[in-house]
């Protein structure tokens, strides 16, 4: 139908005509006034021109650097070594203000006080890292030769972390992490002792003896970014051709040459076994050790070394830090969300025999009064969360929309979990509303739960949204908890009040 649509189009090509010559006057204006201005500077003596000419070009200067400074791309977050670390002083805060809250912090101090034990020592730490049975404790025999560490061609033979002491032929001294072996079935807790003490070091020896899966590919990225000295090393390297081994050496050196100090290729040794027949027909069973080769290793770890443990400690230091900053977050997290819990039961509870004990019990389902109110509060204390009265009072407001649109709903539910108790459905629709209470409350504080541990902020919207999918679908566990809270307050009132 186009003849509707002419007057239409008339419209919008006066409109755009219109503001095409607006926008032609006000250049020709803003032409015209730099023009005027300029004369006027012109005609100015020098004395006047010069300082007020400089005067505009800083304050230009000044806008310039403004708007640079706001439309600057944000500095990406803070990868564990990269940005500012947290300072000792606010980790230990951190912990000291943990163990206030009953939080077992042991692990973490042992940390701390570990990382100041290495800090005070001076000595070098060198932590090997790897798969299983890739070699490292053969190769802690080569560098350390009076250690006593297993070595087996079974994988996971090293169990827990052990320090030995070694002397490079340049006579600097280091102190060689033996560590679990990273890839094994049910390894994690294995593999986090590796992690943590690949942390506490000062370089890090990436042991492998074939190319790198995708896994191992990870591994050597994740501690890369923690910036300290990283030697990727090829072990095993007798059971390659040289040619194969130099091939896999230059594939190395094209992926990781970036990101490692040094990729050599050594033999650590290990020990070979085999069987010999003797002439009495018996089997003799052989074990051996293989000579070490690792000239090319010791020469990067001199390099290393060269300039002492010093030099590397900030970086050790930046690590550990960031661990256990990590940590205590991850803390923090675990005693609010229990802390949380712990108050929603109380409040839940306090809201059922509330609803039991007044005169006419849960006539409505509307969240309000002081029950909820103090609910909120407590909650947003444990989350650590900064909340107005005002506030407060628009979000339960906003929610008790909600609860009034559901309370079929909940009433439907509390009526069905009352047959879980036989005989509390015959007290009347007290105990029914008591429990249609009791749950919105229990969904409620677990929704601002929730929120607040996600968002640390009092976001109505979602709380909202969260209080509606608790509402619609409760968990027959929660059902059954707040009914129990029911049955448990009425039978703490006695018979007497129960048949009121
Ligand atoms: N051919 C050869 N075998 C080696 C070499 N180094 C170690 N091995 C063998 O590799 C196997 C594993 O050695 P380990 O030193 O126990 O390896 P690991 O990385 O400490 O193993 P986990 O502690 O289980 O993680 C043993 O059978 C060693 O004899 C080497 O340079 N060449
Ligand atoms: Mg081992």
């Amino acid at each position: 139908m186009p003849a509707p649509r002419l007057p239409l189009r008339l419209l919008l090509l006066a409109a755009l005509a219109l503001a095409a010559a607006l926008v032609l006057g006000l250049v020709l204006t803003t032409l015209n006034s730099l023009l005027e201005f300029h004369e006027r500077v012109a005609a100015l003596p020098l004395w006047l021109r010069a300082p007020l000419l400089a005067l505009g070009a800083l304050l230009l200067a000044g806008l310039a650097y403004l708007l640079w400074r706001l439309a600057r791309p944000a500095r990406g977050g803070a990868a564990p070594g990269a940005g500012a670390p947290p300072s000792r002083d606010a980790i230990q805060a951190r912990l000291d203000a943990l163990h206030e809250r009953a939080v077992d912090t042991g692990a973490l101090q042992a940390e701390l006080a570990e990382l100041d034990r290495r800090h005070h020592s001076g000595e070098l730490y060198v932590a090997l890292f790897g798969e299983i049975a890739t070699g490292k404790s053969s190769l802690i025999r080569a560098l350390a030769p009076q250690a006593a560490v297993a070595v087996d061609v079974r994988g996971g033979t090293t169990r827990a972390v052990s320090l030995h002491r070694g002397t490079l032929p340049g006579g600097s001294a280091l102190t060689l992490a033996d560590v679990p072996g990273s890839g094994e079935v049910d390894g994690a807790l294995h593999e986090q002792l590796a992690r943590e003490e690949a942390l506490r070091a000062h370089a890090v020896l990436y042991l492998a003896d074939a190319d790198l899966g995708r896994s191992q590919d990870g591994e050597l990225r994740w501690l890369v970014q923690f910036g300290k000295p990283l030697l990727l090393v090829l072990n095993k390297a007798d059971q390659y051709s040289p040619a194969e081994r130099d091939a896999l050496l230059a594939r190395w050196r094209e992926r990781y040459g970036d990101c490692t100090r040094a990729i050599v290729a050594v033999s650590a040794g290990g020990s070979e076994r085999w069987e010999r027949l003797l002439a009495d027909g018996r089997r003799e069973r052989i074990e051996r050790e293989r000579m070490p080769d690792i000239e090319a290793l010791l020469a990067a770890l001199e390099h290393i070394a060269a300039h002492g443990a010093g030099a590397l400690e900030a970086g050790r230091q930046a690590a550990v830090l960031a661990r256990v900053g990590q940590r205590s977050d991850e803390l923090a997290r675990e005693a609010a969300a229990r802390d949380a819990a712990a108050a929603v039961a109380r409040y839940t509870r306090r809201a059922v025999i509330g609803a039991l004990a007044a005169v006419a019990p849960g006539s409505d389902l509307l969240i309000q009064g002081a029950l909820a109110t103090g609910l909120v509060r407590e909650l947003a204390r444990i989350h650590g969360v900064a909340v107005r009265e005002l506030d407060i009072e628009a979000m339960l407001s906003r929610v008790g929309l909600t609860v009034r649109s559901s309370s079929a709903i909940v009433l439907a539910i509390a009526g069905n979990a009352l047959k879980a108790f036989p005989g509390l459905g015959t007290l009347g629709g007290g105990v029914l509303h008591a429990i249609a209470y009791g749950l919105v409350f229990d969904s409620l504080g677990h929704a601002l739960a929730d929120t607040l541990a996600q968002h640390a902020a009092l976001d109505a919207a979602d709380v909202e949204t969260r209080l509606r999918a608790l509402l619609a679908q409760p968990r027959r566990e929660r059902v059954e908890r707040v009914a129990q809270l029911a049955f448990d307050a009425l039978r703490d009132r006695g018979a007497g009040g129960a048949a009121d």
